[in-house]
């Protein structure tokens, strides 16, 4: 019987369990049949922009929560894969914050020089897994969107990928019903422009809330008010702007915050998070977190501690992304492959346990970044996927606080080295808050970078 696994999604993390796989099989190694279910119609994940909300074209939930003029929040040179630099990509350095088409166009070169697409089933989302534990096999029910058919089939293997920055966690507000202007969740949010002229309240005070209020004021927001939980961003925001506490009630288009204050508002974004969703899975075989560095349940942050059949990836809080998924998935290939053994369920419950501890104690961005990085590292360490200089992306995810703290507006400006290459990058033409075009072809755009 051939061994068989399944992948659920064909983002980032899902396209890094395939690349592995493969990579494995091109060295002559014998792997499984792997099959990859996306929902979607083309891979990419998140990175994979569209224009619908709410329902699509087939009644599914719509995964997407980027919008348009989405630039990159971190360098480039921090989510570089180890095996597939920017430069093979482009043919030469390109600037560090590129926006989101350019990061899919990268994403996809990967994946389609490996040749992949085959493994992917698109416009199939998972609807059901069920673990039988006399064959130890799952059967994965599926619907062929295209065709309208369910269908289901026997795996040996589970990869979970299908992220979890897409079912919006949505508080609700005293009077907020009764508010006469719109008021959406930032999964919902696509284009800033729809908020030129407006006093825009975002509650929240993460990255969602920063990256859409500093999107509206680049698109001529009036004013931006920001409503923090627990504590404000701090950064040094330009006229215009201002921090406040907690939403407390609306009247009419008045928010009161919980320090007193009002605030006359046009629009509210909710910037308050997302859940970690998974409606295809039993509740013994499903991940119950909200978004942190260290989930529970996950040994190595990767296999269910319940039954280790079941692999997830990306599930953890992301500092690192497309790399540390890379780092994930080499390792689940491994252990699949029989290259690892996994230790007792009790090693893994105390090895689960430590890092949990210790994310516990973490009390600031600089210690956080040290973290991901020790856990990127200890996976790293098992496998032979490409040096990847941790060290040095820890340096530069520690720079780059330090610029967002200098200017929220302008350190999307800045440049750093390749960690695989060691080329600067080259300065953009256009600075951020100017360059109001966020396609491809005028990001590649070779000009003298502008005063
Ligand atoms: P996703 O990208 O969410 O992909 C999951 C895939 O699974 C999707 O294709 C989806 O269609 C599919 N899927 C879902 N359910 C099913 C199902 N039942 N059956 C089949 N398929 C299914 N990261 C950065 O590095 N830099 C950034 O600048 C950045 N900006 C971000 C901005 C926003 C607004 C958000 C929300 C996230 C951002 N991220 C950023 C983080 C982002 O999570 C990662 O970059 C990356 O997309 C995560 O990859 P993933 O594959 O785990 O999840
Ligand atoms: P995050 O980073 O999970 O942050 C969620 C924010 O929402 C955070 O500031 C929370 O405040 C706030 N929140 C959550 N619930 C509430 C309620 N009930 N009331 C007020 N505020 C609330 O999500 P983001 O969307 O910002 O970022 C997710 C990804 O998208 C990220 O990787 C980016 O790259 C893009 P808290 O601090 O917990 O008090």
């Amino acid at each position: 019987m051939v061994t068989r696994v399944a992948v659920v999604g064909a983002g980032p993390s899902g396209l890094a369990a395939l690349r592995a796989f493969e990579t494995a099989r091109r060295a002559g190694a014998e792997v499984p049949e792997i099959v990859c279910f996306e929902k979607q119609a083309n891979w990419g994940g998140l990175w994979n922009y569209t224009w619908r909300t709410g329902l699509d074209e087939y009644g599914e939930p719509v995964h997407g929560s980027m919008y348009r003029y989405l630039w990159s929040n971190g360098p480039k040179e921090c989510l570089e894969f180890a095996d597939y630099s920017f430069e093979e990509h482009f043919g030469r350095p390109i600037p560090s914050y590129p926006p989101r088409a350019v990061l899919h166009d990268y994403i996809a070169g990967r994946v389609e020089k490996s040749g992949v697409r085959p493994y992917i089933r698109f416009l199939t989302p998972v609807r059901g897994v069920a673990f039988d534990a006399e064959t130890q096999s799952f059967a994965v029910t599926v619907k062929d969107l295209a065709a309208d058919r369910h269908y289901t089939e026997a795996f040996d293997y589970v990869i979970v990928a299908n992220g979890h920055f897409s079912t919006p966690n949505v508080p609700s507000f005293e009077g907020i019903e009764r508010f006469p202007g719109r008021v959406l969740h930032a999964h919902d949010f696509r284009a800033a422009d729809e908020f030129a002229g407006k006093d825009v309240l975002l509650v929240g005070s993460s990255y969602s809330a920063e990256d859409i209020g500093i999107q509206c004021y680049k698109y001529g927001a009036r004013s931006i008010t920001f409503s923090y939980r627990t504590k404000p961003m701090g950064f040094h925001w330009p006229d215009g702007f201002e921090e406040k506490p907690l939403l407390e009630k609306l009247v009419g288009k008045t928010a009161t915050f919980k320090d007193g204050s009002t605030r006359e508002v046009d629009a509210i974004v909710l910037c308050t998070g997302y859940q970690h969703s998974y409606p295809f899975l039993p509740d013994d075989l499903r991940l119950k977190t909200n978004n942190r560095l260290y989930p529970l349940g996950l040994y190595k942050g990767i296999f269910w501690q319940d039954n280790p059949k079941l692999m997830y990836i990306g599930m953890q809080d992301q500092y690192y992304t497309f790399n540390m998924f890379d780092a994930q998935a080499w390792y689940a290939r491994d252990v699949v492959l029989g290259r690892m053994q996994l230790p007792s369920a009790e090693e893994r419950a105390s090895d689960i346990a430590a890092w949990r501890a210790r994310e516990e104690t973490l009390e600031n961005p600089f210690q956080q970044i040290d973290f991901q990085t020790d856990y990127v590292r200890d996976l790293l360490a098992a496998t032979d996927y490409p040096h990847l200089d941790v060290d040095r992306v820890a340096e530069l995810f520690k720079e780059w606080e330090h610029h967002k703290e200098d200017g929220i507006l302008t350190y999307r400006d800045r440049s750093y080295p390749s960690t695989l290459t060691g080329n600067m990058a080259p300065v953009h033409h256009t600075p951020w808050i100017k360059a109001l075009d966020d396609s491809l072809e005028a990001f590649l755009t070779v000009r003298e970078a502008a005063e």
